[in-house]
């Protein structure tokens, strides 16, 4: 059976979503980062950069949440890919997107907030970040005016990259009132039977 590691809470979050997504039965591996279980030798040769996720799928193992999330697809539901060459380019480009462009920002403010005491939290690093979230999310927002998914006409690898993203705004308390095609995109998202399961993961 498909094994992931990390909690739903963490970057794994977008897998076990995706597993959801594809309905494949999958065992959870809790990792104890107190104990420092994610830099132990045994899970440094499931994913030698010591952080989670990591999945296993038979004798396949794999790392990286989004390569994780294609590597499910491809497998296990390929609709989700888009359903041509160029339908497929923009799902992989609105999900290097999400992880390489708006996911920095995000989390450096995440850090700030949530694992800096506030006594040593850097207002400069939070002011910085929070100032390129506004044009990242526009490219987003304009995006969606055309509509309800990102690529083509059903919900794709695109939506659910992007989404688990954009999602993280909320743990920030980063207002989306301004970007209104990406509020109904993420209520429309969220009626979705798996999204409803991975929610009550958490
Ligand atoms: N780019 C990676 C990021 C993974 C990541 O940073 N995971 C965090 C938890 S959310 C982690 O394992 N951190 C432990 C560490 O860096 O030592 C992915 O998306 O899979």
């Amino acid at each position: 059976m498909i094994k992931i590691y990390g909690s739903p809470k963490s970057s794994s979050g977008r897998c076990f979503w995706c597993l959801e997504e594809i309905g494949q039965a999958y065992e959870p591996q809790a990792i104890n980062f107190k104990e420092k279980e994610h830099k132990s030798p045994a899970y440094l040769e499931i994913n030698p950069n010591g952080k989670v996720p990591a999945l296993i799928d038979g004798e396949f193992k794999v790392w990286e949440s989004m390569a994780i999330n294609f590597y499910l697809a491809e497998a296990y539901k390929p609709e989700l890919l888009g359903q041509n060459p160029q339908e497929k380019g923009l799902v992989h480009q609105w999900s290097i997107w999400a992880i390489a462009d708006l996911q920095p920002p995000l989390i450096e403010i995440f850090i700030q907030l949530v694992f800096v005491p506030e006594e040593r939290r850097n207002h400069d690093v939070i002011k910085k970040a929070q100032e390129k979230l506004p044009t990242l999310l526009q490219t987003l927002d304009n995006e969606l005016k055309r509509g309800p998914f990102l690529v083509g006409n059903s919900f794709s690898l695109a939506d659910l990259n992007a989404a688990s993203v954009v999602s993280i705004c909320q743990e920030i308390k980063f207002d989306l009132t301004a970007f209104k095609n990406i509020q109904n995109w993420l209520n429309e998202i969220s009626q979705r039977p798996a999204f409803k399961k991975y929610q009550a993961l958490n």
